[in-house]
Formats: C-alpha cells, structure tokens, sequence
C-alpha cells in the first residue's frame, strides 16, 4: 500500500514516498508542481483514491439498513474505518469516534450539546490567541446565547502560549478549556498534555483542536488525558467530508443529540423519540460513507509510516526551510517558534510585497502556498500583521521543495525590486 515500509530507525523518505501520491506528478505553467499548502489541505495517497473506487465499484449501499451482501459489506468498510482512525490517536474505543465532515462541525456539534447543557450566565470558556476561527467563533455563538464569558490565553511575540497567563486565567474556575494542538499559522505545538492537566486541576474540560496535530506529529488522547480531541480528514492524507469527535464515553453518552433523523435514533412515536447510542447518536442521515473509509485507509497510511518518522521528517524541513529562507532571501520576515517546537509550517513575509502577490508569482513557478489571514484574524491582529504568505509540508514534502520556494522567492523580489 505504501513505497516504504514502517521501521522506526529509518528516516522517511519523502522522494520514494512521492511515487504514492499521482497529483505531484504534474507541471503547472512549465514546472514540476511544488505543492506547500498541506496544511490547507493534505493530497491523497493512491490506497485512499482506490479504496473510495472500490467502495463505488463493488460495495455501493447505504449502510445499518440492509440485510444483503453489499449493505453489510458497506457497513463492514464504515464501521471499520472507526477502529483504523481509533488506532491512529490513541483512542480506547472505536465507539467513541464520532463521525463528522470536518474538524468545523465536530467543534459545533459539542458547543450545540455539550455546550447549551453545560454553559450558562457567567461560565468561563477559555480560549487562546492563536485558535482559528473554528475554535472560537463555535464559543463566541454558545457565550452570546447563554451569558457566558470568553478568556483568552495570550502569546508571546514567538507566538508561544503564556502558561503563566493561563494559570492565573484558570483561577476563574472555567468549564471548558479549548484549544489547538497544532496552531495552523505558525506552526506552534502546544503542551497538550500539561494544559490538559492544569485545566482539569482547576475543574475544566478539555477540547483539543487536532486539526493540524494528527498529519504531522503522534498524537495519543488517552496519554493527553483531554475530553474531546477534533480533526479533520482531508487534511490528514484523507477525503473532504470526513471528519473526527472524538470524546469520552461518559461524555458523549451523557450529552443530547446533535441532529434528529434517520440512523441517530431507537425509537420514534409521534410526540417522542429514543435515542441511538454512540456513536450512531451523533450520526444523522446517510453519512459519506466513502470518505469515512477512505480516511481509514489514510489512517493506516500515517500509522504504517510511523508518526514518530513523520514528525522527525517535518522537524528536519522547517529548520531547514527557516535557514534556507533566511539566508537566500534578503530581508525575509520569518514568524513563529524554532523548529523544535513547530510543525511543519513557516509563515513568512517578502518585505514591500503583499502576500499575495508572493504567492501569485509563487504559482506562475509551479509552488503552490496559501497568503492571507489563514482563519486566524485575531492571531494576525496580535502581530500586527495585515497577512502572511505561508508554506506548508507534508509527509511528501522535501528539502529540493523547499529549494525551489527559495528559488521562486528570489524571482519575486527581482519583479518588485
Ligand atoms: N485550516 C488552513 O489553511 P476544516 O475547515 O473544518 O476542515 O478545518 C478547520 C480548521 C480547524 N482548526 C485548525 C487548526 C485548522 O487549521 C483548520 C483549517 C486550513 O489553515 C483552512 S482555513
């Protein structure tokens, strides 16, 4: 299923894995295509594409319906998938995996349930400064509606979270702390475990945006010890339209549905309905199907290349992406932590050219990054930046991409010079 196999000493080998993933291998306006915005969203190795195909080809039903050959081999794939994704994070129980289409609707669905059963006048949700818009405008909504307040743990100017701030945040006992693993603009990996335990010693809850957590680095939640932990599967190797909550048992059971419908139900009498039990509760209507099982089968794909070799693998780019940049390219303003504590995205600015002009010049050399305000417009407000360009690697992603973003970027400051 993969060039490469699993053997912990070995380093990854992106060239040899590059062979799994057909979309590189294209030109765009006369170049090897350069693809820096995985963390946009990730490409799709050949074992996803095929299985999505093989699903549509031989096992076509819906699923939890049927009593015949493809309905059950269908619910086999779907049902499955779960315990693929479950053994990718760590996760006790397949059952505890819900399914969602993104990272977004995992977030909503716990403010909609968790969150207007839990949070009332003056409970605290605390937040940080660097949480994309997913992990916050969810709680700004549940705050409005039910009174509630929101507190924010600040960065420093490397963009690292202040814990001495958060300590002193959680002495207002706050029912939920959420935040993200991996922060999608600077790249900042968070102490996950610590804050998880800090929050729960002041009586919080524990939501983890993983969204850019489980692509690139190991990711356990049941060392994390947190209460829900969120990613999306696109951005993880998988399909768009596959997405993960995942939560406590005694969580998930204790919280009202999401959706009413098909699927999510026991028992339905005119004026009263019984609920489903996890995860099927939170699964209204005919899920997409083929997605979830892609996203097994994307999870298998990381597992099988080991998630210690992956996060090694991006560690090594972006020192070396952050040397490269500073050394070839005069005046670049680089942002965020060292590499160390970083995965595997630089954010960065061509002084006197506005990122997007970066990187629609990018693109006439085939290299593909994202410019803008990457869903964190508070983030850019507290570094008092318009916008960033950013570049953005994956498990495919080498050292000669990142020569050619060095070489692209000396063509842009040669334009504008
Ligand atoms: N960040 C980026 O280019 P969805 O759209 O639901 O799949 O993912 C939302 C999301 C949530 N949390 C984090 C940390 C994220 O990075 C994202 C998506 C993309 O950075 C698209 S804005």
């Amino acid at each position: 299923m993969t060039a490469e196999l699993r053997t912990d000493a070995t380093p990854l080998d992106p060239a040899a894995l590059r062979a799994d993933f057909p979309i590189l291998d294209q030109q765009v306006f006369g170049h090897p295509l350069v693809y820096l915005d995985s963390a946009a969203t990730s490409q799709k190795p050949q074992a996803v594409i095929e299985a999505m195909d093989a699903y549509y080809r031989q096992d076509n039903a819906n699923v939890h319906r049927g009593i015949y050959q493809l309905s059950e081999r269908a619910t086999a794939a779907y049902e499955g998938a779960r315990a693929k994704v479950a053994a990718l994070i760590g996760a006790p129980d397949p059952r505890t995996v819900i399914w969602t289409r993104n990272a977004t609707e995992s977030i909503n669905l716990v403010a909609y349930t968790w969150g207007r059963k839990n949070i009332h006048r003056g409970d605290a949700i605390i937040l940080t400064e660097m949480e994309h818009h997913a992990n916050l405008v969810p709680w700004q909504i549940l705050t409005q509606e039910q009174d509630g307040d929101l507190e924010f743990i600040p960065i420093d100017d490397d963009g690292v979270l202040r814990l001495d701030v958060f300590e002193v945040l959680l002495r207002l006992r706050p029912k939920l702390v959420a935040f993200t693993h991996v922060s999608n603009t600077l790249g900042t990996i968070n102490p996950v475990k610590e804050m998880t335990r800090m929050a729960h010693e002041a009586g919080a809850l524990v939501l983890i945006d993983g969204a850019q957590a489980v692509p690139h680095v190991p990711v356990d939640v049941a060392d994390i010890g947190c209460d829900f932990y969120v990613f999306s599967g696109h951005k993880a190797l998988g399909p768009t339209g596959s997405g993960v909550l995942w939560g406590r048992r005694e969580l998930l059971e204790a919280m009202p549905p999401f959706m009413g419908g098909g699927d999510m139900i026991r028992e339905v009498h005119l004026r009263r309905s019984e609920w489903n039990d996890i995860p099927w509760k939170f699964e209204a209507g005919t899920p997409d199907i083929s997605a979830q099982i892609g996203l097994g089968v994307a999870a298998d794909y990381l597992r099988n290349l080991g998630m210690d070799r992956v996060r090694e693998h991006e560690r090594e780019l972006v020192a070396y992406a952050l040397e490269t940049l500073a050394r070839e390219i005069p005046g670049i303003e680089l942002y965020g932590p060292p590499a160390d504590i970083r995965g595997g995205v630089v954010p960065f600015n061509v002084p006197g050219v506005h990122p997007h002009d970066v990187a629609q010049v990018l693109d006439r050399f085939g290299v593909a990054i994202r410019a803008g305000h990457h869903c964190t417009m508070p983030l850019h407000e507290r570094l008092d930046l318009a916008a960033t360009a950013r570049a953005s690697f994956g498990v495919y992603t080498t050292k000669a991409d990142i020569d050619a973003l060095a070489a692209a970027l000396r063509e842009v400051q040669r334009l504008f010079a």
